[in-house]
């Protein structure tokens, strides 16, 4: 049985899932099949600084890909950036034929696809177009738009409360959301809060199991803002890397963790500055967590927002609602300025 172009590249897309989530780069999977249809290698992006996913696929391939076909992903890279560019190395590989699905929206790398044409290549784009882009979601997102993703997370009671009126807000939400939490967290580069989060919940911002141990990669934690910290705050301990930026300027915070070649930011809050994101339009997913708790008196999930009237409410695009135990998971991206909801 020969591979179709489409059997190839959902096997390619599978490859780069094995990638790293909160990576600079993107995940990128390739896989590089004879002239007979057989398979000869494969290889996915293992993270920035590492060969990209073609140039693993053509080494495994070795001389079998001489008139071979490639099946990438993500359109061959044409610049020298930590790496060389995939179009070159496919070019001195002599693979006659490069599908690949989304069209590479790095400035600077793309062009991947004309230099391979004019080379004598046959290149074919877009197969699956749509599915590689949502494996790079926020990197896509990022090289797009010129900044990181955000993505607000909050937990609130029924009455939309996320602390109490003496300050608690240990727990709102259940052990089945909380670790949820700590599993979307974990895809983020960086997570954000403003210095009064830290004076008044001292959070770790950690990425922890059921058992409260730290796990494997952990985001950068970022505390912005003009207040002071104590020394012994708990996103000082060193337990994952710290960044404080003493401004208050959402869009300059998300510009310098552009700089840092963060892709997604996890933004904890906590109202306030939910509430300045959310008016500078720099939301672009809310991800809340909602238990059946009543407070009646308390904090709510986000300060106020200009908004007095029903007319002018800000109505958000649910895309995903989940029960967690007793607690319900609703994601929802915020519709564009100018549009209106239902
Ligand atoms: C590919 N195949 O596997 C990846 C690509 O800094 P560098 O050299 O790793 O380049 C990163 C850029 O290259 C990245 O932003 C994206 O445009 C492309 N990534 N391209 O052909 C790959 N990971
Ligand atoms: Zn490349």
């Amino acid at each position: 049985m020969t591979n179709t172009d489409v059997t190839l590249m959902r096997a390619a897309l599978k490859l780069a899932r094995r990638g790293p989530v909160a990576d600079p780069n993107p995940r990128v999977g390739a896989v590089v099949v004879g002239r007979d249809g057989h398979i000869v290698g494969t290889g996915f992006h293992r993270g920035a600084g590492t060969p990209h996913a073609e140039v693993v696929a053509l080494a495994a391939a070795g001389d079998r890909a001489r008139g071979a076909t490639a099946v990438v992903t993500l359109e061959p890279c044409n610049h020298t950036g930590r790496t060389g560019p995939c179009s070159q190395a496919l070019l001195a590989a002599g693979v006659a034929r490069v599908v690949y699905a989304q069209s590479d929206p790095h400035a600077a790398a793309a062009g991947g696809a004309q230099t391979l044409h004019t080379a004598g290549v046959r290149v074919e784009g877009g197969l699956l177009a749509a599915e590689a882009a949502e494996l790079n979601q926020a990197w896509t997102f990022a090289m797009v738009s010129g900044r990181p993703r955000v993505v607000w997370k909050f937990a609130a009671t029924l009455d939309g409360r996320s602390a109490a009126a003496d300050g608690t807000s240990r727990w709102i939400t259940g052990p089945a959301a909380r670790a949820d939490v700590h599993l979307l967290r974990a895809q983020a580069g960086a997570v954000l809060v403003g210095t009064g989060t830290v004076l008044a919940d001292d959070p770790s911002l950690t990425v922890r199991n059921s058992d409260g141990e730290l796990t494997g990669r952990q985001p950068l934690r970022v505390v912005m803002g003009r207040r002071r910290l104590p020394p012994d705050a708990r996103v000082l301990d060193g337990s994952a890397p710290t960044l404080l930026l003493r401004e208050s300027d959402p869009l300059a915070v998300l510009h310098q963790l552009g700089q840092r070649e963060i892709r997604q930011v996890w933004l904890e809050g906590g109202p306030t500055l939910a509430a300045a994101f959310v008016r500078a339009g720099l939301v672009d997913e809310v991800i809340a967590y909602l238990a059946p708790v009543l407070l009646g008196e308390g904090t709510s999930a986000v300060a106020g927002l200009g908004i007095t009237t029903m007319d002018a409410a800000l109505r958000l695009n649910p895309h995903d609602v989940t029960t967690l135990g007793p607690d319900v998971r609703v994601r929802a991206t915020l519709l564009s300025p100018g549009q209106k909801g239902h």
